[in-house]
């Protein structure tokens, strides 16, 4: 068996261990960060800051989107991808070319890089792909979820936060 293959194999067996201990519900209850309240965004006026885990799946924020209605937002701090660090628009790993490409392939939001900061309505799709700083438009009401873009399985060697603050700009 060749390298890459061995190293995708174990790659695999890692991810499938993981994913049943990330999605199983056999996790302990973890306290969260994240605001509770439905705040709605406002024009001239960033929320309060939220904080993404890097480590959590979906990431709660209590901030309510309108749907059509653009909004602006900013995020400061870094978090790590075991022992990468990074802001929120994420890093490009170089691990060659038949890992990369699976790599690609297994990413939650594929053609986005790792650990870049993905947006959620209700964590249903489409989803919006925000990053460290930038604009969007909310393609549903309701409230934002957030996650660093990883691969189901491997987020238990992430660590760090990220905090989010967003504005209504119509
Ligand atoms: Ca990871």
């Amino acid at each position: 068996m060749d390298k890459d293959r061995r190293k995708f194999l174990k790659f695999i067996l890692a991810a499938g261990l993981s994913l049943a201990c990330e999605s199983g519900g056999i996790l302990l209850p973890r306290a969260r960060a994240a605001s509770q309240k439905g705040e709605e965004p406002k024009m001239g006026a960033t929320t309060e800051g939220v904080e993404i885990s890097a480590r959590e799946y979906w990431n709660k924020t209590g901030i309510v989107l309108t749907k059509g209605k653009r909004y602006s937002f900013v995020t400061e701090g870094e978090w790590r991808d075991a022992s990468h660090p990074c802001d929120a628009d994420g890093w490009v790993p170089e691990w060659g070319k038949t890992t990369d490409k699976i790599l690609e392939y297994l990413k939650r939001e594929s053609g986005q890089r790792l650990f870049k900061l993905i947006g959620a309505v209700d964590k249903k799709r489409p989803y919006i792909v925000l990053g460290a700083k930038g604009s969007f438009e909310a393609p549903a009401s309701g409230e934002l979820f957030c996650f660093a873009n990883d691969v189901p399985g491997f987020y238990r060697n992430n660590s760090g936060k990220v905090t989010l603050k967003i504005q209504a700009e119509s």
